[in-house]
């Protein structure tokens, strides 16, 4: 994901109706290949008139919106996060009954900051249905290298705000309405369902890697 100008769309690293009866097929095809792709362009299209961005990943324009020029600032916000987002999203979700739950490592940092993972289970829930409009809840590590819950709205990333993310609920309607309608709820409880916890645990080890 880590790529860079001219920015291109990703493919599933599964099949779109792999994640059926959680999240369908309809809904996996139009999310990534039109949602995600219109991210793509428009974010393109803003960076076409300036080849001193050419060189930077998509978390370096999330990591410094404040020294873009200020005519664009919003722009990359919502495209730069809009792609960075859904490509994370879609990659920390799977159909496979080995990796829908947390490693015994995993659970042990969970209990650490939440006291145990049905606590973490309603926190995460009760912020998703809480995030008015459209956004994300997220799972981050804070600057004390705490586990934290955030929900942040539109396509802003955690990356902005200092926070690095390892896991995260699109809770947009487009996410969800086709099957769910006007039931986030029922979304949100499916999606624990689906969540790729050895990817979550990779991003959280490569985050305490780095430092
Ligand atoms: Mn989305």
């Amino acid at each position: 994901m880590n790529d860079k100008y001219p920015f291109k769309l990703i493919p599933l690293n599964y099949e779109y109706s792999s994640l059926e009866p959680y999240i369908d097929e309809k809904t996996m095809i139009l999310h990534h290949d039109k949602h995600l792709q219109t991210y793509i362009d428009n974010l393109n299209k803003e960076l076409e008139n300036y080849p001193m961005y050419h060189d930077w990943y998509l978390p370096t324009f999330l990591c410094n919106i404040a020294s873009l020029p200020q005519n664009i600032q919003t722009s990359i916000r919502n495209n730069a996060g809009g792609v960075y987002n859904h490509n994370l999203f879609f990659d920390i979700l799977i159909n496979d009954k080995s990796k829908n739950t947390p490693s015994e490592f995993m659970e042990n940092m969970i209990k650490k900051d939440f006291g145990d993972y049905k606590s973490f289970k309603e926190s995460f829930t009760k912020h998703a249905l809480e995030n008015f409009g459209s956004g994300y809840t997220w799972l981050v590590i804070n600057r004390n290298g705490n586990l934290q819950i955030i929900s942040a709205p539109n396509q802003n990333s955690t990356l902005e705000l200092n926070l690095y993310p390892i896991l995260l609920i699109d809770v947009w309607e487009h996410a969800y309405y086709l099957k769910y309608n006007n039931r986030r709820r029922d979304y949100i409880d499916n999606f624990f369902n689906i969540i790729n916890w050895s990817k979550v645990e990779e991003l959280y080890n490569k985050y305490f890697k780095k430092r």
